[in-house]
Order: structure tokens, then sequence, then C-alpha cells
């Protein structure tokens, strides 16, 4: 599976990204040896998408997945908020990412489905009106999948832990959403950190989101990267490949013990991890 890293284009207050110096970033993260990178995207319209797939084409570095909780975290744009405003605002936006997609979706290297622009916490919260906000989502995501499905990109909805949002915590869950709704422009992205405090068995829910699964977060049980915690990426690895996942793996890790330490230690445990896996393949 290839390996990409979370990059944002602007400073965020959003701690989980090894790398917040844009176009700076971009350079390195080609030259650390990952295949691919995902962008996080507070506003669209603030980027020129033509120079950036340009720039990333001649690093060889396709766009693998638009972030878009900045937009939440900065602006407070929710699809699920009460207000009306709020929510359209929400679903705009989202519109504006999938434009940046599409352009993106011309670098060589692009993910199967294209590039993913990801609903994590963008989603909003819920509160006591679970049913309300399930209708809003599925309002304002309807706009924002057409202009996918015409774009050839894809849509992908993250189960987010208890402590950062109420509404869509399991893999379960989102399911049930995405299949009410019908993709198959909208998929499952599986976010290891969020999955080992929400999910009863990190390999079981993977095996559950398969069908719909078109992007992974790995992060380690403290969000460090890979190899850092206690979270079992052998087998959450080996698991992948059964399910026969072919998307890209994507570090949203805190920058521990600094940037450049997070996205070396992604590259050298999770490639020492294929390695192995595949070499047992080989032998039995
Ligand atoms: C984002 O991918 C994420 O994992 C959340 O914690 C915040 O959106
Ligand atoms: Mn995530």
């Amino acid at each position: 599976m290839p390996l990409a890293l979370v990059v944002s284009l602007g400073a965020t207050t959003f701690d989980a990204v090894a790398m917040q110096d844009g176009w700076a970033a971009l350079d390195r993260v080609a030259v650390l040896g990952f295949d691919g990178v995902e962008l996080a995207v507070r506003d669209p319209r603030e980027v020129d998408g033509a120079r950036l797939r340009d720039h990333c084409a001649r690093l060889g570095l396709p766009v693998v997945a638009i972030g878009t909780g900045q937009a939440y975290l900065h602006e407070g744009l929710a699809l699920a908020a009460p207000e009306a405003g709020i929510r359209r605002a929400a679903s705009e936006r989202l519109r504006q990412h999938i434009g940046l997609a599409s352009i993106l979706n011309a670098i060589p290297g692009a993910p199967p489905a294209g590039v993913q622009v990801i609903v994590g916490l963008i989603r909003g919260k819920a509160g006591e009106a679970r049913a309300r906000a399930e209708t809003w989502l599925r309002e304002g995501l309807r706009p924002v999948l057409d202009a996918a499905g015409e774009a050839g990109v894809g849509v992908v909805i993250e189960p987010v832990n208890r402590y950062e949002t109420d509404f869509l915590n399991t893999v379960e869950e989102t399911v049930a959403v995405i299949e009410r709704m019908g993709p198959p422009h909208l998929g499952v992205l599986a976010d290891t950190f969020h999955m080992n405090i929400e999910e009863a068995s990190i390999e079981e829910s993977l095996r559950r989101a398969a069908p719909y699964l078109r992007h992974v977060h790995v992060a380690d049980s403290n969000r460090r990267a890979p190899g850092l915690g206690h979270l079992d990426f052998r087998r959450i690895l080996e698991t992948l490949q059964e399910v026969g996942y072919r998307g890209y793996l994507s570090a949203e890790t805190l920058p521990y013990p600094d940037p450049e330490g997070a996205a070396r230690q992604t590259v050298d445990y999770l490639r020492s991890l294929q390695a192995a896996i595949s070499g047992r393949r080989r032998i039995s």
C-alpha cells in the first residue's frame, strides 16, 4: 500500500499534522520517500490549484486526499449546524473542495477512486437531535456528491472519536449513513487513532468498512507516528491487504519528536512491516 503524509497548506491549531509549512513541506515529503500527499485546506479559493497541480506533478507527488476540518475549526462551518446559513456555507465550501480535488486529480498516481474529499469535523455535532442531524448531513452532501460524480473524485466520511464530536463515532454508524445515502461516490475513511478509541475490534471494523473503504489515516494509539504507541500495525496492514484495500495509508500524526522525525518514523516503520509481511507470504 502506498504511503502519504498529511500536510497543512496554512498554519492551523489542529495538532495532528506533522508538517504545516505548506508548499515548502511538499518538497520534503517527496524527498522523505512518501508516494503521495494529503492536503489540509481551509478555503480552496485561496489556493492556486493549477500551480499546485503542476508543482506536485513535477515532484512526482500525487495529492491523494483533501482534509476540510479547518473550515470547522477556524470558521465554524458544519453540515449539521442548527443554523441554515451555516449549513449552506459548509455545503458550498465542500463544493469548492471538490473543485480543487478535480484539478489535482490530474496528477499521475491519484487513488483508484480519485482524490478523496474528507468529511471529518465539518459534519458538525448532533446534540439531542441525531435523526435531524443526519437529514441535514444528507441534504448538505447531496450537491457535493453530484459535483464529485461529475469530476471523477470521491467524498469520504470519517468516523471521529467521541471527544471531538457526538455524531458518527463508529464505522457501523457511518456505514449505515452511507448505505442509506447510496454510494458510489461516498465512502469511508478509517482512522486508526479514532478506531482505537471507539471500535471493539479494529480488524473487525475494517472488514465491515471494506466495501466502502476509500481512504485510511494512520496514527498510533497516542497519535504519534506508527510504532510509537501500542497499536498492532502488523495486524492492521494484514487486514487491509486481506480485504483488498487499494488506497493510500495517510499519516495524520503529531509532529513528534519533530516534523521530520515523525515523517521518517512513519516511512521506516510501515515499510519495514510491509517488507516483513510480503517476506512471510513468499515463504509460506
Ligand atoms: C481529521 O482527519 C481527524 O482525524 C479529526 O480528528 C479531525 O478532523
Ligand atoms: Mn483523521
